[in-house]
């Protein structure tokens, strides 16, 4: 609710500035998800994002190497910058300090202070104002020209002045925000992630090669703490997605500016078969790429073209090497800082300015080429990666045309173990991809058959981590599915055919059955993206127990669950069933417990970002085994949280 005026003391009188101020905040309190997206977890996480943007922005501008994040005891949040300050000073338009105008008008961020690289305008240039707005207090504290300011905010509306709180050297200059979320507006159990805040603020370090930053959390007994500071910047990046990899060379780093576009790409080969390229403009991930993205592609192609020509690898009979050739193995980042950044729209994230993209491709074939000329045994090896690629890709073009063919020629003759649904709209149609012959009897005569559909699986499916695709389309499991799905696979992947818009993975909740989940949803996210990023792929929850108390039956999803109804009912009287596997239950409880659409719970499976969810892959899936132990002892107990 919004203040009354009497609670304002900044001023005695007002005026229609900040009569708008009052009725922005008001507006972003009653339509939060407007200005950060919503108000689960994420759209929390971007609070933080957004305070920290501000700060990384003062850092673009060369004013500040130093960013302090603290998430307190409290969940209030810290971010401590040593940029210049927020300027305090009274604004002649609005006489009012800077300060209170940054912190309470809507999109006040890029208005003033001239010139820089800014953040705002990308995925959450909402202003701070809005952080603010949503906000139980806010507390800005500024260390400028000797002196120590604070004004503090409640809802987004001022609750002081900015206020003289004490003296400091001249040269002692920043900016220090703290802030409470309003927890009337955030849904309940929604809190602060340790490990997601790790990988954003690690991948802003990369992208900000002389910024140091520290992640605190002194919410646990012990708290946690870590530190990022890269030499290498964007080098570093790359080196960091390629450690469970093996490369064919070091990086190649480039940098160069053109007037106000900076330009930062690093480049490096692996004997792996997927592209893991980023690209960022301002540091916002841009997934749906654009302008810089292009510029790299074109570029890397055309260098090692040129390159194999001159060796005479490349014979005056063959054709070029395709994008695709040149991108197997490929990881690589494009980073760009402009003054002003052109975005597609404010959520499909994609760079136009077009001149970019002839800054990024001079640059980079500049770079690359000369680098290719002065490391011929290096330049030997990914020329024949690329031959290799090539070659494979013929084959899997024939196996695919096969497969497509048999498929048509058979095109009534879905697989033999599909138990289809009668329905025929695909927006009302389920499939359950089921593990095992006799969990795959058991849904199917649980399942409701009108909008229902079950595949089952038999054992595990093949790695497509560790297999090209012309193997994978070879492998009978695989083959059913697609055939089921309908959409085909790959870049002849296509959304518009798909089958069923609701396309469950049901496991048994063992260590097997989270190993084919995690197979299944490598098959999808390296070769089906869009069905994921569409929302379609989802993760079906059997319980874990039923406990039995007297003649009550509850089915139990999470240990949590359990801990709490024992601690219930003080362990009297009860009996505990575990459930590891889907063949344990009958048809009936089955549909009770896990497929009847009025009980079940789901999980949606999510893509968040894209770059940890490719090393996340990587590592359960690639050739070292060390990480993928660590990774499945640290996250045993969130598997079934799984968010890809
Ligand atoms: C406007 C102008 C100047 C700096 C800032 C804003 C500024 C904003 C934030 C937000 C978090 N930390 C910040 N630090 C600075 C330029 C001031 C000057 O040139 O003196």
């Amino acid at each position: 609710m919004a203040k009354t005026p009497q609670d304002i003391n900044i001023a005695s009188e007002y005026t229609a500035d900040q009569i708008q101020v009052l009725e922005g905040l008001e507006a972003v309190r009653r339509r939060p998800g407007m200005y950060i997206g919503g108000v689960d977890e994420a759209a929390l996480h971007h609070m933080v994002y957004e305070v920290v943007d501000n700060a990384v922005d003062e850092a673009m501008a060369g004013r500040c190497d130093r960013i302090e994040v603290i998430i307190h005891k409290d969940n209030s949040v810290s971010v401590i910058d040593n940029g210049a300050g927020i300027p305090v000073g009274i604004q002649k338009q609005t006489g009012l300090p800077a300060l209170t105008v940054v912190m309470t008008k809507l999109h006040a961020g890029g208005k003033f202070g001239g010139g820089g690289y800014k953040v705002s305008g990308g995925l959450h240039g909402v202003g701070v104002s809005a952080v603010n707005a949503l906000s139980a207090w806010f507390e800005s504290t500024v260390h400028r020209d000797g002196k120590i300011y604070r004004q503090r905010f409640e809802r987004g509306i001022p609750v002081t002045g900015v206020e003289v709180i004490g003296k400091t050297s001249k040269n002692d200059t920043g900016t220090h925000q703290r802030f409470l979320y309003d927890d009337t507006i955030f849904d309940p159990d929604a809190t602060y992630r340790f490990e997601t805040l790790v990988q954003r603020f690690r991948e802003m370090a990369f992208l900000n090669r002389e910024l140091r930053i520290r992640l605190v959390d002194e919410r646990p007994e012990e708290p946690k703490e870590m530190n990022f500071y890269f030499e290498g910047g964007v080098s570093s990046f790359v080196r960091h997605l390629t450690r469970n990899r093996t490369v064919l060379h070091d990086p190649v780093h480039i940098e160069r500016t053109f007037d106000t576009t900076q330009v930062e790409a690093a480049i490096q080969y692996t004997d792996g078969f997927s592209e893991s390229v980023y690209a960022f403009a301002n540091t916002i991930n841009t997934p749906d790429g654009g302008t810089h993205l292009t510029g790299l592609r074109s570029a890397i192609t055309r260098c090692i073209n040129d390159y194999a020509r001159k060796q005479n690898i490349l014979k005056e009979k063959d054709a070029n090497f395709s994008g695709d050739d040149t991108r197997e193995g490929l990881t690589a980042i494009i980073s760009v800082k402009l003054v002003d950044p052109q975005f597609e729209s404010q959520t499909k994230v994609k760079l136009l300015n077009n001149e970019v993209r002839n800054q990024v491709e001079s640059a980079i074939a500049e770079t690359f080429g000369e680098w290719l000329e002065s490391n011929p045994r290096q330049a030997k090896k990914i020329i024949e990666k690329c031959v290799t690629s090539a070659r494979a890709r013929a084959a899997a073009r024939k196996a695919r045309d096969l497969v497509i063919r048999k498929s048509a020629l058979e095109s009534m003759t879905l697989p033999g173990k599909l138990a289809d649904c009668s329905e025929r709209d695909p927006a009302k149609a389920e499939l359950y991809i089921v593990e095992g012959d006799s969990a795959g009897g058991s849904a199917k005569q649980g399942r409701d058959r009108r909008f229902q559909a079950v595949l089952p699986l038999r054992g595990k499916i093949l790695n497509v981590e560790k297999a090209r695709l012309d193997k994978a389309l070879g492998n009978r499991e695989i083959q059913a599915l697609i055939t089921a799905l309908g959409t085909g696979i790959g870049d002849q992947f296509n959304l518009d055919n798909l089958r069923y818009h609701r396309v469950f993975i049901m496991t048994d909740a063992d260590v097997d059955g989270s190993h084919i989940r995690t197979l299944l949803l490598t098959l999808f996210f390296r070769y089906m993206e869009p069905l994921i990023s569409a929302g379609h792929l989802y993760i079906a929850q059997p319980p874990l127990y039923l406990i039995k108390i007297g003649r009550e039956h509850h089915w139990v999803y999470s240990e949590a669950d359990k801990e709490r109804l024992l601690a219930r009912y003080n362990n009297k009287n009860v009996s505990v069933q575990r459930y590891k596997g889907l063949g344990e239950m009958n048809p009936e409880q089955l549909w009770e417990t896990t497929m009847n659409p009025a009980k079940r719970t789901i999980l949606q499976v999510t893509i968040q970002d894209a770059a940890a969810t490719d090393q996340t892959f990587d590592m359960l899936m690639g050739g070292e085994v060390a990480p993928r132990r660590r990774f499945i002892n640290t996250h045993a107990n969130e598997v079934r949280n799984l968010d890809v």
